[in-house]
């Protein structure tokens, strides 16, 4: 299968379309209901209220249609209301809505766990357990490994992003907006340098690592680690892609001393990068893996998977929520890794990824600014920097995405620096509207260049 070449998905024209300013008058409208109902600590991106969704197309209260490049924060990778998944919904929805897995369980949340064990890296024996959301997948993850530890410190990384709980909170780098006023934070997390290709200098993968290991080596002891917890490709970040060699050196210095290396695959998993999990491009099987987002089509849906003896070290009722793997999300995650499976979804995110690489290269001919270009897959991100420096400019990102919502498509910023503009479209996305949001985004750059 190619990129989708439909005109119609779901009955949604798959056309940009933009019938009103943006945002249009029923958005905003709806955006001074939002300031006097919804509290001021949650943001929005971009103010328009969406109606219907399919293919790669947002379509807002005004009746504009907008090309959507952030797939609700890489979680709509399947498409936006995928027909597998809304069929396996509505069909669990009407048999039951929840029973809680711990007083009366049901096959779906067993069926889940099976495919996950099947489907991520390794071929040891495995076991799942299924929560809500990525925060609280990373929580279980380091509450298993300090179960089977017996150990307490938690090693993550520069720029890592883990969540805004507050154990996740903690082991997430940033501190706008996600912890400012926020602390105290738990106790017994401890951060180190990550790999950063274009900030690095000459410094190699293995060597950043060394400085990494040294460090737990030195200043924790490796025998007092409970955990390593590391995403293979960053993400909020700033679709950092360490150097080859960086992550395979973390986790094998976690392997020879006894500490859980646990690859947080929350956003780069579920085919994102045109792998099953980011961790398979370095070779590597963690311990244990945390999943959530493209996992259930939209559905709110998380799981730690590892190792059996690890997994089945916690003490019979240690793990679980009211929850945690609902059916009606377990539905749809069943339905959307069909979809997976039968579509090869991977080979799409690599075709995502042949289609939007060299029309950035491109770009970057004219527009300096375009410091760096990176990602795996549909997991695509530019980093944008003063001329000639590697400054970052997250005044050019702003203003460039800016522009892009004014013109219908939707995009995000990510990164440390808040400089990098990432794209995450699903992999239903049309051809026709990958070409066209990037000849956008190439406007977007005429638009703002100083
Ligand atoms: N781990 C790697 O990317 C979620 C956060 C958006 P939750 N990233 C999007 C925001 O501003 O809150 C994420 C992630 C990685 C963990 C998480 C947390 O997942 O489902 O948002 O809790």
């Amino acid at each position: 299968m190619t990129l989708a070449p439909e005109r119609v998905v779901n009955g949604v024209e798959q056309q940009r379309l933009l019938v009103t300013e943006i945002p249009g008058p029923l958005s905003r409208g709806l955006l001074a209901r939002k300031q006097n109902a919804v509290s001021a600590g949650i943001g929005v991106g971009l103010p328009v209220f969406i109606t219907k969704a399919a293919g790669g197309i947002l379509i807002d209260v005004d009746g504009n249609s907008l090309i959507d490049l952030g797939s609700g924060i890489a979680v709509t990778t399947v498409g936006n209301a995928n027909p597998e998944v809304v069929r396996g919904v509505q069909d669990q929805v009407a048999n039951f809505t929840h029973t809680c897995f711990m007083v009366t369980p049901y096959e779906s949340y067993v069926q889940v766990c099976e495919a996950l064990n099947r489907l991520t890296p390794g071929d040891h024996e495995k076991r799942s357990a299924l929560f809500n959301s990525g925060a609280e997948a990373v929580e279980n993850a380091v509450k298993i490994a300090r179960a089977y530890t017996k150990r307490q410190a938690v090693v993550v990384v520069e720029h890592g992003y883990h969540g805004r709980t507050n154990l996740t909170m903690g082991m997430t780098a940033k501190n706008m907006p996600y912890k400012q006023s926020f602390g105290p934070f738990a106790p017994e997390i401890y951060r180190v340098p990550v790999s950063y290709p274009y900030h690095d200098g000459p410094h190699t993968g293995p060597e950043v690592a060394a400085w990494a290991t040294s460090r737990i080596d030195k200043e924790l002891g490796a025998a007092n680690v409970a955990a390593i917890v590391v995403e293979p490709i960053l993400g909020e970040g700033g679709f950092i892609v360490p150097a080859p060699g960086y992550y395979k050196a973390l986790a094998d210095f976690a392997n020879s001393h006894g500490i859980v290396f646990v690859a947080d695959e929350i956003q780069s998993g579920f085919c994102r990068t045109g792998n099953w999990f980011a961790s398979e491009f370095e070779g590597v099987v963690p311990d244990l893996i945390t999943t959530a987002k493209g996992i259930a089509g939209g559905m709110p849906l998380a799981a730690v998977t590892g190792r059996a003896e690890i997994m089945d070290s916690v003490h019979a009722g240690g793990l679980g929520g009211t929850y945690g793997g609902n059916p009606v999300a377990c539905a749809a995650a069943l339905g959307s890794i069909r979809w997976m499976e039968e579509n090869n979804a991977n080979a799409l995110a690599k075709e995502i990824e042949g289609v939007m690489l060299p029309r950035l290269l491109d770009m970057q001919v004219n527009h300096p600014g375009i410091g760096d270009i990176r990602g795996r897959g549909a997991m695509i991100a530019i980093e944008l920097v003063k001329e000639g420096t590697r400054t970052p400019d997250p005044d050019r990102a702003a203003a460039l995405n800016k522009y892009c919502h004014q013109h219908g498509v939707v995009t995000l910023t990510a990164g440390t620096y808040g400089n990098v503009f990432r794209f995450l479209p699903a992999l239903t996305m049309p051809r026709h509207l990958l070409e066209e949001a990037l000849t956008i985004l190439e406007q977007a750059f005429e638009a703002t260049a100083n």
